[in-house]
């Protein structure tokens, strides 16, 4: 369904809205104003399908997504989750589409005003980096639907904020300020509301000049972390960084440094 002119970025979407390619970046904003975002199948499958696009894309260098200024998402659509028998749950499409997006291999930068739950806290997690407005709240209010986190919330919110707050926040159902999620590490900087996308854009578009495949290499070794132990995440890290030197933008790096003047990345 691709446009004429070949941009697959340009298409019509139901649930988000897709900013064209500027400065290596692409903007997705969840727009289901009226549900409150709901994160129900279609956008999800929207969401992991410009991921994709984004990641083939080589013109985009890395990706921001966004809500509204009252809400990021208030989690999955409980409207549509409440017409799922237990074989509907096993067979449901969007476990595919949140593997899709926890697999999206460039940067992906959320800006959080308002409401961010359940899925919609489960999805901040799958960014690499979080700006929150100050007057966001993240919860998992799982729990008050008789369920669980259901897309990794309870196994990245451990290993994000730790035990205590992960029990606190999945247990009672309880929200947290954007400080609190700060101080917890959920989120790396608190902003004025109007300001949060603009800062996340600034670092999305600052990331969007450094070498691609360095970036692309930090990411993937620094999300291992999470599932590995030290010794083998040091020897990704090695292969890694071995892997780098045979790049041309490491010794271009390198060279601009020691001439004094600014790099040129090619992504080679
Ligand atoms: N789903 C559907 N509609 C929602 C919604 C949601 N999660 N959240 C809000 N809305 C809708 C409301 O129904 C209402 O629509 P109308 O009734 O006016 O048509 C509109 O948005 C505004 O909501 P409120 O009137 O409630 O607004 P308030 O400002 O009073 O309250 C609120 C805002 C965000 C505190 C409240 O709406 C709320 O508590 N929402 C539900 C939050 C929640 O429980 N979220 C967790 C959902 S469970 C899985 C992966 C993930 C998950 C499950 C499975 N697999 C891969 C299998 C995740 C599960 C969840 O996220």
């Amino acid at each position: 369904q691709n446009t004429d002119d070949g941009n697959s970025m340009q298409h019509e979407y139901q649930d988000i809205l897709v900013s064209e390619v500027a400065d290596g970046v692409v903007t997705i904003t969840l727009n289901r104003p009226e549900a409150y975002n709901a994160l129900r199948t279609q956008l999800l499958s929207e969401l992991a399908d410009v991921l994709q696009q984004c990641s083939d894309d080589d013109s985009v260098r890395a990706v921001v997504v966004t809500g509204n200024e009252k809400v990021f998402a208030a989690g999955a659509d409980i409207k549509e989750m409440a017409a799922l028998d237990a074989v509907g749950v096993l067979n449901d499409p969007r476990v595919m589409h949140w593997r899709r997006i926890a697999q999206f291999p460039k940067p992906l930068v959320a800006a959080v005003n308002g409401f961010a739950l359940g899925g919609g806290c489960e999805l901040v997690m799958h960014a690499d980096i979080v700006i929150a407005g100050d007057n966001a709240q993240f919860g998992q209010p799982e729990i008050n639907l008789g369920i669980i986190p259901g897309a990794g919330g309870t196994q990245r919110l451990i290993r994000t904020v730790g035990k205590s707050m992960a029990m606190q926040l999945v247990l009672s159902g309880e929200f947290i300020s954007a400080a609190q999620a700060r101080d917890f590490g959920l989120v790396s900087e608190v902003t004025i509301p109007e300001r949060s996308l603009e800062r996340a854009l600034e670092l999305a578009r600052k990331i969007a000049t450094k070498p691609p495949i360095a970036v692309r290499q930090a990411k993937e070794v620094l999300l291992k972390a999470y599932e590995t132990t030290l010794d083998s995440g040091l020897s990704l890290e090695r292969k890694a960084f071995t892997l780098l030197a045979a790049t041309e933008d490491r010794n271009e790096g390198i060279a601009a440094f020691m001439e004094k003047r600014k790099p040129n990345f090619t992504g080679k």
